[in-house]
């Protein structure tokens, strides 16, 4: 892949230990302009074929959610596989790395839905506890297109309950979470088109509605220990594609079905 579509970084000592503290971190561009072009093309071209306008009677998961985005996107399959939130990834995660999770998460204009407080280990707790989920706005974001909040430290309190939702429409794979928060320590997320934001698997965070006349589109990848196991799923390794090092687990070896 052209390298001047993504711009490679390694994270400094500061910015590791602030991650650790606070559980989340905007590192900076990871896309170039270009690459952001590129990437947003692709996607739209995938959402366009599969979704269609804002409907408020839809849920969540039928209105903001593509899956699998790196099925359908040639250049967001490099991007997920060898593009540098990986190497981010392996410098939080450690020498073993796969792949967990790629989605698009687009809080369209029109969407006033609030996304609750959550882990995302509260929706597919893996095992061991240091999952990475990293998002890139495709968009500029804001309090008003919807950005996202987060509770800095809270990755520092563990895996917490998370109770069904109150509201009727579905939010995430069937069922609304959401977990308590302090919501005076929240603080929002800005972040220009192109940059990348990691969180902690524990670190709480919920988006808010959009109220403006823009769209907030979000890439959305998870990255795991290469040995990472489903909790919620008897324990069963977490299929993805291996990415960095090694793995005890032979299925995780063969997945290919990925590629
Ligand atoms: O895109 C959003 O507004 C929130 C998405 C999110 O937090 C998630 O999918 O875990």
């Amino acid at each position: 892949m052209n390298q001047a579509l993504f711009i490679f970084k390694r994270l400094s000592d500061s910015e590791l230990r602030r991650f650790a503290a606070e559980g989340y971190l905007v590192c900076g561009a990871t896309l170039s302009a270009p690459g952001l072009e590129q990437i947003r093309g692709e996607c739209m071209a995938a959402w366009n074929r599969e979704k269609s306008a804002f409907d408020p009677d839809k849920t969540w998961l039928e209105n903001a959610l593509l899956p699998n985005i790196h099925h359908r996107s040639a250049m967001v399959r490099q991007f997920y596989f060898a593009g540098p939130l990986v190497d981010v990834a392996e410098q939080i995660i450690g020498p073993n790395l796969k792949a967990a999770t790629s989605q698009l998460t687009f809080k369209t204009r029109g969407n006033r839905m609030v996304f609750p407080w959550h882990q995302d280990n509260g929706y597919g707790e893996l095992e061991p506890y240091n999952a990475l989920s990293c998002l890139t706005a495709l968009d500029d974001t804001s309090l008003e297109n919807g950005c996202l909040w987060v509770i800095p430290g809270s990755n520092r309190t563990g895996q917490q309950a998370h109770a069904q939702g109150k509201a009727a429409a579905d939010v995430k794979h069937g069922a609304e979470l959401m977990a308590r928060a302090e919501e005076s320590k929240a603080v929002p997320v800005p972040m220009k088109a192109g940059e990348s934001l990691v969180m902690s698997c524990w670190t709480l965070h919920k988006s808010g509605p959009n109220r403006s006349g823009r769209d907030r589109r979000i890439l959305f990848f998870r990255y795991a220990d290469a040995d990472a196991v489903e909790v919620y799923n008897q324990r069963r390794p977490r299929l993805g594609r291996l990415l960095r090092g090694r793995t005890r687990f032979e299925e995780v070896r063969r997945f290919e079905a990925d590629l």
